[in-house]
């Protein structure tokens, strides 16, 4: 019996993703200044093991060799962050030529190979100097994001056609502000809520910044990453806690950017913490500013329910180190482990939440092309003796969420590209370097890259346009 080969549209994006703080290393050269990160990885006891990106994976130093391993993939589209603070070392002010300059040198290579750059603007590292002036929870920092993204966009709006904002906003306001897990690492529900509207207005004004500079044909996105809320039963309190969740993972998002309102219920379950007044006239209508593609990460979906037994425990696993809920507005509500299979982070492996996602968005922003901005898993693989590292768990996460995309577009959704995080391992924020998403090892001591079989079998795929099938490739 024939199978009929699961075959994507033709000019399909197939990527990989970075943050710059995850990879680039080199903190201090060329006039860069500490980020939030920079501050937090350097605190006690903030992450795992001491770990930080003074050198990550040197990235800063090696762009080239990275590029001719991305080359090698056969991939036609690299997502990548710029710092701010190389590029704009105090938050203010002209960009600094040297950190630009390696953002220019990287495009360059990318598009001398083939590769599409899709850049990020803002992929959590703040300038420390912005921090210390109050950062996202301040109404000014969204005016300063505006300005670096029109620093950004006049030195490479020449060669870079799909830009991005922001990169996981929810993560920027309620594990940096809420929980404390990410850096700055501040646990105030208020600021946490007025960060979140401070990182939607900065998106809106960037985005106008960003319009009013690029050529016309240039493609502006953001790239959330909207919780797959499932409720743990059809109880009344257990669907109320899904509504929680839901209004504070996604709708804060998606209701200001694609509606241009945020929604009410999320007013009413926050009103004893504030009246919201840091929304200011215009902002909504800034904020819903035309977007030519929303970028989706997903990872795994959560569990809610109605309980007062426990704090909210991210089931995405970045809340889970706190005693501060990242839920402003939803302490009783329980998050649950599904039964199944996990990744090395603890996260369910459920393909299903992908395609839900998918389907739910073309629903939600119709007529807006979709794009799976991050995907992937974190396994701890180790090299076999001859050197070769074979992740046949990665191999099969990812032929399980691609199937569920190839089934969404089928049914409905306008899907046009897949990034897998990550290209390579990397620094994974609070668990540092234990934790390993790429589809490339990295040995640390040497920092060799060395393709994982995952990388192979995507490489096999963002050549075909054709989802390689399982059973040959793992018994290999
Ligand atoms: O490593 C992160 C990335 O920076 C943002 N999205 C989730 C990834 C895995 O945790």
């Amino acid at each position: 019996m024939s199978v009929r080969p699961v075959t994507f549209p033709p000019a399909f994006l197939w990527g990989t993703a970075t943050a710059a703080y995850q990879i680039e290393g080199a903190v201090s050269e060329g006039g860069r200044t500490p980020s939030i990160w920079d501050t937090f990885s350097h605190t006690p006891g903030r992450v795992e093991g001491g770990d930080t990106g003074d050198t990550a994976v040197d990235h800063f130093h090696r762009r080239a060799e990275d590029v001719e391993l991305m080359a090698g993939l056969g991939v036609n589209a690299y997502r990548f962050s710029v710092s701010w603070p190389r590029v704009q070392p105090t938050g203010r002010g002209p960009g600094v030529q040297r950190g630009l300059d390696f953002y220019r040198g990287l495009v360059d290579d990318l598009l001398d190979h083939g590769i599409r750059p899709v850049l990020t603007l803002y992929h959590w590292d703040l300038p420390q100097e912005l921090e210390a002036a109050g950062g996202w929870p301040e109404r000014d920092t969204a005016h300063r994001f505006a300005d670096y993204a029109r620093v950004v966009a006049e030195a490479l709006g020449d060669r870079v056609d799909m830009w991005t904002t922001l990169n996981e906003p929810w993560c920027s306001a309620f594990l940096g502000y809420g929980s404390g897990v990410h850096a700055p690492g501040r646990t105030g529900p208020v600021d946490a809520l007025r960060a979140a509207h401070h990182l939607n207005l900065g998106h809106g004004l960037a985005a106008q910044a960003l319009r009013s500079v690029l050529p016309a044909g240039a493609k502006l996105s953001i790239s959330l990453n909207p919780s797959v809320v499932r409720a743990r039963s059809q109880s009344p309190g257990d669907l109320d806690a899904r509504r929680r969740i839901d209004a504070l993972a996604n709708r804060i998002f998606a209701g200001p950017l694609l509606k241009g309102a945020y929604p009410q219920d999320l007013f009413a379950d926050t009103a004893a913490l504030t009246d919201w007044s840091f929304v200011h006239g215009d902002d909504l209508a800034v904020i819903k500013h035309p977007l030519d593609s929303l970028g989706l990460n997903y990872y795994a979906p959560a569990v809610v329910s109605d309980a007062t037994d426990s704090h909210g425990e991210r089931s995405d696993g970045h809340g889970d180190a706190s005693e501060h809920s990242p839920w402003p507005g939803a302490d009783a509500v329980s998050f649950h482990q599904p039964p199944g299979e996990r990744t090395e982070m603890g996260w369910s492996v459920d393909p299903t939440g992908l395609y839900d996602l998918l389907l739910h968005y073309t629903r939600e922003a119709p007529g807006l092309p979709l794009v799976i901005t991050e995907n992937g898993a974190a396994y701890d693989d180790k090299p076999a003796a001859d050197g070769t590292v074979h992740d046949p768990d990665r191999i099969r996460y990812l032929h399980g969420h691609l199937s569920a995309v190839h089934r969404a577009i089928a049914d409905g959704a306008d899907v046009r590209g897949y990034f897998l995080w990550s290209l390579m391992d990397n620094f994974e924020w609070s668990y540092g370097y234990g934790k390993r998403f790429g589809a490339v090892r990295v040995d640390y001591e040497t920092q060799t890259r060395t393709p994982k079989s995952s990388a192979h079998w995507y490489a096999a795929l963002a050549r075909t346009g054709v989802l390689p099938g399982l059973p040959g490739l793992l018994e290999a």
